[in-house]
């Protein structure tokens, strides 16, 4: 259907959305731009917009569709960092020094532990196609694990574990068993295509690819 070109420095992110847009009949094509700069927001739609318009003067060719999307990871129990810095505190304290802050948290109940440390990946993705401007969002709420888990994915998938979902694909409450579910084993611990099913990035291009004409 269409050709995307994703403007990210991150070459998990792409293969995640290859993954989830080339059964769409999407081509997922990594587009390098120097110089975008990530403007002090706390809101990740901005922040994705404001990268989408600093892109429209690179464009690979007049007609080009132009795909930007910004995640974080909210943890709850920090009052929702390291949300937009998560790039930053992946670079500095990574998932060791997450996983230090949230050492005090500790309970013999494995429900009340969940809740202690739950938290949330978010994501909004962005397409620039010539017609305009298509926003997507995502969410997928989970927890942090007590240790690191896994080789796989990227960032702080080791530290990971999302929510079960229902037969219906949502998330359950905090703590309770749905239909499917990762067993406790973090998104670095799980299949690629896995992750899919769960994860934010799917969930907001989900969103996005909804919006597109489907005669395009
Ligand atoms: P671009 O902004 O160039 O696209 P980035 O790696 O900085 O790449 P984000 O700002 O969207 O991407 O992500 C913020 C941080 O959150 C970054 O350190 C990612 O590694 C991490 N992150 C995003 N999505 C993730 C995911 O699905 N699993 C684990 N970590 C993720």
């Amino acid at each position: 259907m269409a050709r995307i070109h994703f403007l990210t420095s991150n070459q998990g992110k792409v293969r995640e959305a290859a993954l989830h847009l080339e059964p769409l009949g999407h081509d997922v094509l990594q587009l390098h731009v120097e110089g975008i700069v990530e403007p002090q927001s706390d809101d990740l739609e901005a922040v994705a917009r404001s990268k989408i318009e600093q892109a429209k003067t690179h464009l690979p060719s007049k007609d080009a569709w132009i795909l930007v999307e910004d995640a974080g990871l909210f943890v709850r129990s920090l009052d929702g960092f390291p949300g937009v810095y998560s790039a930053h505190a992946l670079n500095t304290i990574g998932c060791a020094g997450l996983l230090r802050l949230l050492s005090h948290l500790q309970s013999k109940d494995l429900r009340v532990e969940a809740g202690l440390r739950e938290a949330e990946f978010r994501a909004v993705a962005c397409l620039r196609t010539p017609e305009g401007v298509l926003v997507g969002h995502g969410r997928c709420p989970g927890r942090i694990a007590a240790t690191q888990d896994g080789e796989g994915g990227f960032g702080f998938d080791p530290i990971f574990i999302p929510r079960d979902l229902d037969l219906a694909g949502q998330p359950v409450e905090a703590g309770e068993n749905g239909e499917i579910s990762t067993h406790g084993r973090t998104f670095a611990a799980v299949e690629p295509a896995t992750k899919d099913v769960f994860s934010h990035r799917a969930r907001a291009l989900k969103d996005l690819f909804a919006q597109v004409p489907s005669e395009r």
